[in-house]
């Protein structure tokens, strides 16, 4: 496909569906003309992809998820199209700069953080591997809120990215459902029917996916909440104009939002009904297409596997068992047989307070007919395990627990990293894992390197090709064949020089952004997640007051320059998680404001945290931190881009770290901190946090400034409870790992003084992260979970 006839695509779009004219289009109509030229070209990949599925009368997966972090889609399928350059060239060819119009797509925030970008990761994966498979999510109206600072605290705004035309979302007009709620469970010839109150009709929009190397598209399918009952004319006639709309409103208010807040659970209704929306159409739609096709219901799980992303879309099995039954006449252990057959439930998260659980009187009132099955599947579980714990159960207190629900209803259980799955196994569901052995399983999390490393790091891939050759995207496992290269000091010099000009283009971006001068050469030291206790940006803003101090007490001590780095988002309830954005920012005033410091050390937290952000920051950085409490990280996924994109991990011994620094060898890994099993043993002493302050001098020296008020001039007193807590209430175990993190921090400066180390330590955590790639990961729930054959692409 030649630039001259994308060129052609793009004009035909930009007159014929536009209706614009070269002169007077926007940069919004350009873009969108770009993209549907590019769309154009999915479509056929796309058909034969489905295609070659029906023909073959294969297995499909069903990726169940409320969030798809998805980012831009624009130079995505660009470079998986291979027509990254063509597109470059056609657009200049029309007088526009490519790059302008990928900046012009707003970022597709359907989701809160790791969960959901590890959803459009596997997305990403599946269509490279020609894995067969359907997302289902909703198409949220507005996605996660933007993130303003005022006077350094967090506000927040609605994401109205649908204001801006979103090309990649296709109506599927045919695909539509009706979902039910509330009402009541009546019996009708010994057979229990469900009479709804409510009803609300799923709309489709399909993404196209394209796999990398453009033979595969895959759809993900998001639903819209619409009205089943039109616009009520009569009452509006009558004068009441509100009213008339009420139903329409009523029904949206699905799909309008995403909840934001990924760190407590709340039994709000809307939520649940937003999990059953999704659920429900996602299922009915499944078996539409699963009896279209030919096949008979007993045949399912030979053309299904459906994968529940965490417990979210957990009333899967109920719904599929509701249909098979209610709907299709099947016996209740016939049904539960199938349904266990075709579910797999992944948990990712350990956090007691974001374990779902709903109270009976409300998911019995939103769902009867379920609530009714629930009980059912509850007592057949016990019923078949008699051995059952009394105290253990899908149903106790009142209240259904979704975690154990997923667990029953599934064939296989998984955590997301090695260490994750040993805690699921012993401290999650170690009942359920005697009477079950063998079902939870482990598939540590990858990333997609098209993205991650190709898309963002041009200067870096570009490298890596001119070394190894093309085709590394698709076979991560070749970036090994760096390591003999990171022995010459031509190629460490080039993987330097193309570290320095991501991290120029940083320095420029900040310095237009949020209008602070940086050096390029200083070290750039990123922490970017969302903003949690566990994670512990608490830990790391301390460290840096220590620094700042440090550093004032001996200027000329030799210091190596230091950028510290934040992104990050709080969920808009989460008080302590807020005051510490404040803090970050009134310290980041301070420190930057220092003439004494201002070319050792600089503070920036640029607002609004997004996958674009992430997309800049993650190529620029020098030094990842990773240092979550012990235990508490399920895996973390930016902890695997950094190592791909050459920052070595300042890190604790949790989630995926564990497997990064056993990819990577201690010497390339700043390790610090107490284990999971430390940390256990260390709360015990009720007064860690105290004996761990009184031993540090730096820590006290730091906990002494922040409660003078030093970085609160205005107020001396904002910071006497966060203070206070570190003393009393460290249940995250700051003061504790505080002094092992200084040390590590040290050792971090000293290994960046000698650019020799560093850039052997940098270019060997590249050359090593090859296990990272979310197509490992794939292979893995294809073979262990899916039972669907691995394609041999990319492993030649
Ligand atoms: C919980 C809730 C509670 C109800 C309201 C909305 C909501 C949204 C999300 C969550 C669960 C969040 C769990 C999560 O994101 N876990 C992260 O998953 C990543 C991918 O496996 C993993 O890398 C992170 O370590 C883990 O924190």
């Amino acid at each position: 496909m030649s630039h001259a006839s994308l060129t052609d695509d793009i004009l035909r779009h930009l007159t014929f569906t536009l209706a614009q004219t070269p002169e007077g289009a926007s940069r919004q109509d350009w873009r969108v003309a770009l993209s549907l030229a590019l769309r154009d070209r999915i479509l056929v990949p796309w058909f034969e992809a489905d295609a070659k599925v029906r023909a073959a009368g294969g297995k499909r997966v069903y990726y169940l998820s409320m969030e798809f972090l998805i980012g831009r889609l624009l130079d995505d399928a660009a470079i998986n199209l291979g027509l990254q350059d063509d597109a470059r060239r056609a657009m200049a060819a029309l007088g526009q700069d490519y790059a302008d119009l990928v900046e012009a797509e707003p970022d597709a925030a359907l989701g809160n953080g790791g969960l959901g970008r590890l959803a459009a990761c596997f997305m990403e994966s599946m269509a490279t591997l020609e894995c067969p498979a359907f997302g289902y999510g909703i198409m949220y109206e507005y996605g996660l809120f933007k993130q303003g600072f005022k006077d350094g605290q967090q506000t927040e705004a609605p994401d109205d990215w649908l204001s801006r035309p979103n090309p990649w979302g296709l109506v599927h007009p045919a695909a539509h459902y009706i979902i039910p709620f509330k009402g009541e469970v009546v019996t009708e010839n010994d057979r229990p029917v469900w009479r709804p109150s409510e009803t609300v009709r799923a709309e489709a929009r399909d993404v196209p996916v394209i796999g990398w190397g453009g033979t595969w598209a895959n759809t993900l399918r998001l639903w819209r909440a619409e009205p089943t009952t039109p616009f009520d004319l009569t009452r509006f006639n009558r004068g009441d104009h509100v009213g008339g709309a009420e139903a329409e409103m009523q029904a949206r208010s699905l799909s309008r939002v995403l909840y934001p807040d990924d760190t407590s659970y709340q039994g709000k209704e809307l939520r649940l009904k937003q999990e059953f929306f999704l659920t429900s159409a996602a299922i009915q739609d499944i078996l539409a297409r699963h009896l279209a096709e030919g096949h008979t219901l007993n045949d399912l799980p030979d053309h299904v596997a459906i994968q529940m992303n965490d417990t979210h879309p957990a009333i899967a099995g109920p719904e599929l068992m509701r249909l098979l039954m209610d709907d299709h006449g099947m016996e209740f252990a016939d049904a539960i047989a199938i349904a266990q057959k075709c579910l797999g439930y992944t948990n990712h998260t350990l956090l007691p307070e974001a374990l779902e659980r709903w109270a009976t009187y409300l998911f019995g009132s939103v769902l009867p007919r379920h609530m009714q099955i629930v009980e059912q599947i509850n007592q057949w579980h016990l019923q078949t395990h008699p051995t059952r714990p009394h105290y253990v159960g899908v149903v106790k207190h009142h209240e259904v627990r979704m975690g154990e629900l997923a667990f029953v209803t599934s064939h296989k259980v998984n955590g997301v990293s090695a260490l994750h799955t040993d805690l699921v196994k012993k401290n999650l569901f170690p009942e359920l894992e005697a009477l079950h052995p063998g079902r939870i399983v482990n598939q540590t999390n990858g990333v997609t390197p098209r993205r991650w490393l190709r898309m963002c790091n041009p200067a870096l891939s570009g490298l890596i090709t001119d070394t190894i050759g093309a085709g590394w995207e698709a076979d991560l496992d070749r970036l090994r064949e760096l390591e003999p290269h990171v022995e010459h000091r031509s190629f460490r010099h080039a993987f330097g020089a193309a570290k320095r000009t991501n991290k120029v283009h940083l320095s420029n971006w900040l310095g237009a952004e949020m209008g602070v001068k940086i050096d390029p050469d200083a070290m750039f030291d990123v922490q970017i997640k969302r903003i949690h206790e566990y994670k512990r940006q608490l830990l790391n803003i301390l460290e840096t007051v220590a620094r700042w101090k440090a550093i004032r007490d001996n200027p000329n001590a030799g210091w190596v320059p230091r950028v510290t780095i934040f992104g990050g988002k709080s969920a808009p309830g989460y008080t302590v998680a807020k005051e510490v954005i404040r803090f970050i920012n009134d310290v980041a005033v301070v420190i930057n404001a220092d003439p004494v410091t201002r070319d050792l050390l600089k503070v920036v937290f640029p607002p609004d945290y997004n996958v674009s952000m992430a997309e800049r920051l993650i190529p620029a950085a020098d030094l990842s931190e990773q240092i979550s409490t012990a235990g508490k990280e399920a895996s973390g996924t930016g902890n695997m881009k950094f190592m791909m994109n050459g920052a070595p991990t300042i890190g604790t011994l949790d989630g995926a770290n564990v497997e990064i620094l056993q990819e990577v060898g201690r010497e390339n890994f700043f390790l610090f901190g107490l284990t999971t099993e430390e940390v256990a043993a260390r709360r015990e002493n009720p007064d860690h946090a105290k004996e761990a302050i009184e031993a540090s001098q730096p820590l006290q020296d730091v906990l002494q400034m922040v409660v003078e008020g030093r970085f609160s001039p205005d107020q001396p007193d904002r910071y006497h409870g966060l203070v206070n807590r570190v003393w009393y209430h460290d249940y995250f175990l700051v003061a504790s790992d505080f002094a092992s993190y200084l040390e590590a921090q040290g050792e971090a400066d000293r290994a960046f003084a000698d650019p020799d180390r560093w850039l052997r330590m940098a270019a060997l955590n590249t050359a090593r992260s090859g296990f990272f790639s979310s197509d490992r990961t794939i292979r893995g729930y294809m073979t262990d979970i899916w039972d669907i054959a691995p394609t041999t692409r990319g492993t030649a």
